[in-house]
């Protein structure tokens, strides 16, 4: 028998997000993402070795040889149970750093073994998500047109009243087109749809839905996501490429196949973690001081449903005398 996990780990996940976010946000608006992404990677695989867990990741950095850490399949943990499934992100919004923009999160998740679905050789996937008020109104299959009229319904808004996130891309103007002729509002965004998504589930965000074709890893994470908080996502993978789209036959995938909420996670014990690295509307950025930072962070769990936002003061001066993680450069 599988043992479930039943202590509250977002709790410990959110130790991990804010180790990410503090490393990483070291590198805000300096115009080097790999560098963002490597202290974010790093300080992330360090704090996440010490969760008492027996995890593997199943939506990480890549492969073993492109990632040197985080690849999909590494095992983390101390290696007792509970047997849990990892989702990392741990720069989610890498070009959002380098450039100092909006809402470049720190993002873990974690699912029972073997609940997350595995997106393989699949990047890209369209996806809308919703919040609460919406669930139920959208369909994947349907126009953006409809989805939109059919969501503005739902959450009792007129067409013109309704906000909509979509990532900002050739691949996605069909949507911007549909929502223009609507008179729908937009907010395109440069990267990051987890912050999307999270932004279209939350209440009072001022955002009802997300629109467009984004990452695959992504959508799983925002499921993730959508389970602790209410909402809906659908998705459908839709490769950029004859040899994306070659590769996912190969693995056995039904291109056109319908990935509701479920579908991406198959059950409630989902636990998330998420810390602002750049401040947006979601959630304030890292805030350093002399000798220490201030961080927020969002922390959830599927099976209750209980949703905290945490803010943190961390002292260099103390951390620095134990931890690997590489707080601050010069002495606090
Ligand atoms: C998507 C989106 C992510 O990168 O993966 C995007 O889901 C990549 O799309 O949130 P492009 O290849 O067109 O850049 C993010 O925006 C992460 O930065």
């Amino acid at each position: 028998m599988v043992e479930k996990p039943d202590r509250n780990l977002a709790l410990e996940l959110v130790r991990v997000t804010e180790a990410a976010a503090l490393a990483s946000g070291r590198w805000m608006g300096r115009g080097n993402k790999e560098a963002g992404d490597q202290a974010a990677v790093d300080a992330m695989r360090l704090v996440l070795g010490n969760v008492a867990m027996d995890g593997i990741v199943v939506i990480g950095e890549g492969a073993k040889d492109e990632a040197p850490m985080l690849y999909n399949g590494e095992k983390i943990g101390n290696g007792r149970p509970p047997i849990v499934d990892i989702a990392v992100d741990p720069l989610e919004g890498t070009n959002l750093l380098a450039m100092g923009l909006p809402n470049a999160l720190a993002v873990v998740a974690l699912a029972e073994r073997g609940a997350m679905w595995s997106p393989g050789s699949g990047f890209y996937m369209e996806k809308i998500v919703v919040g609460r008020a919406g669930a139920g109104a959208i369909d994947i299959t349907a126009s953006p047109e409809d989805n939109i009229r059919n969501v503005a319904k739902a959450v009792d808004k007129a067409v013109e009243d309704l906000t909509l996130v979509v990532l900002n891309r050739p691949r996605n103007k069909y949507i911007i087109d549909a929502a223009r002729k609507l008179g729908a509002r937009i907010t395109l965004i440069s990267d990051g749809d987890v912050a999307g998504s999270l932004m279209a589930a939350l209440p009072d965000s001022g955002i009802d839905m997300l629109m467009g074709i984004g990452g695959t890893p992504e959508g799983v994470i925002t499921a993730c996501a959508l389970i602790c908080l209410g909402g809906e996502i659908q998705g459908r993978l839709c490769p950029q490429s004859d040899a994306e789209r070659a590769q996912l036959i190969a693995e056995g995938h039904q291109i056109d196949r319908v990935l509701k909420t479920r579908d991406l996670v198959k059950n409630d014990n989902v636990f998330f973690a998420a810390t602002g690295v750049t401040a947006g509307p979601l959630l304030h950025g890292v805030q350093y001081f002399h000798g220490g930072a201030t961080t927020e962070s969002l922390v959830m769990r599927g099976h209750s449903g209980t949703v905290r936002r945490i803010q943190a003061t961390h002292q260099f001066s103390k951390l620095m005398q134990f931890s690997a993680v590489p707080y601050a450069t010069v002495e606090a």
